[in-house]
């Protein structure tokens, strides 16, 4: 296919602009507001901006609008508390108890998975929701083939724990995992009623 030199030079502009675009990370794009729903890090308050007014159908345009909408969408769960943060990785809870493969199946069925902290901010962000209900949760942490050895749910190596002092104590008889309300951790039978707390 034959181009105009005029055609050629706006077509390699616009790839240029767009591979540039795709390159630079949303806070850079859009300063104005943070996205992210702050959690712990001393301001709970979340900046919602001034409403946008409906400019035109730029690619921009359209994901200030749709940032704008979740942000407020955020504000609401946050509100209800239902949802926690802690860098990037979302937590959820709908308030309501399962064992520990009920909780799996309803992390599953949101399209996310059962809470499983890898750092002290993680374990905080699940922590949130077990003493703002007062309910003990599952991880997704469970006994390996080894009795009393612990691995996360999706394989590999536990590189992050909260053991309440002396556990893991089960020896092999406590196959899950559930956080006291004091964000320790102990090994448990699967079969307690636990909140539900899911990663996203
Ligand atoms: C219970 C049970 C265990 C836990 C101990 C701690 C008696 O068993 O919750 O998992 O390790 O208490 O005393
Ligand atoms: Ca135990």
């Amino acid at each position: 296919m034959m181009l105009s030199p005029q055609l050629h030079k706006t077509l390699t502009v616009a790839f240029f602009l767009l591979s540039f675009c795709a390159q630079v990370k949303p806070q850079q794009i859009f300063p104005k507001f943070s996205f992210k729903p702050l959690f712990g890090g001393g301001s709970d308050e979340q900046q919602v901006p001034d409403l946008i007014p409906l400019a035109g159908t730029e690619n921009g345009d359209i994901i200030r609008q749709l940032q704008y909408r979740i942000a407020r969408l955020e504000g609401v769960l946050r509100l209800n508390k239902m949802i926690t943060e802690s860098g990037g990785k979302m937590f959820a809870s709908n308030g309501k108890t399962a064992d520990f493969d009920g909780t799996v199946e309803k992390c599953k069925e949101a399209g996310g998975s059962i809470a499983t902290p890898r750092n002290p901010g993680e374990n905080d962000a699940i922590l949130y929701f077990v003493k703002y209900h007062n309910t003990y949760a599952y991880l997704g942490i469970k006994q390996s083939l080894i009795p009393g050895k612990f691995q996360p749910l999706k394989g590999g190596q536990l590189r992050y724990t909260n053991w309440y002092s002396n556990e893991p104590s089960g020896r092999g008889e406590e196959e899950c995992v559930e956080m006291y309300t004091d964000g320790t951790w102990n090994d448990k039978k699967c079969s307690k009623n636990h909140l539900i707390v899911c990663q996203f």
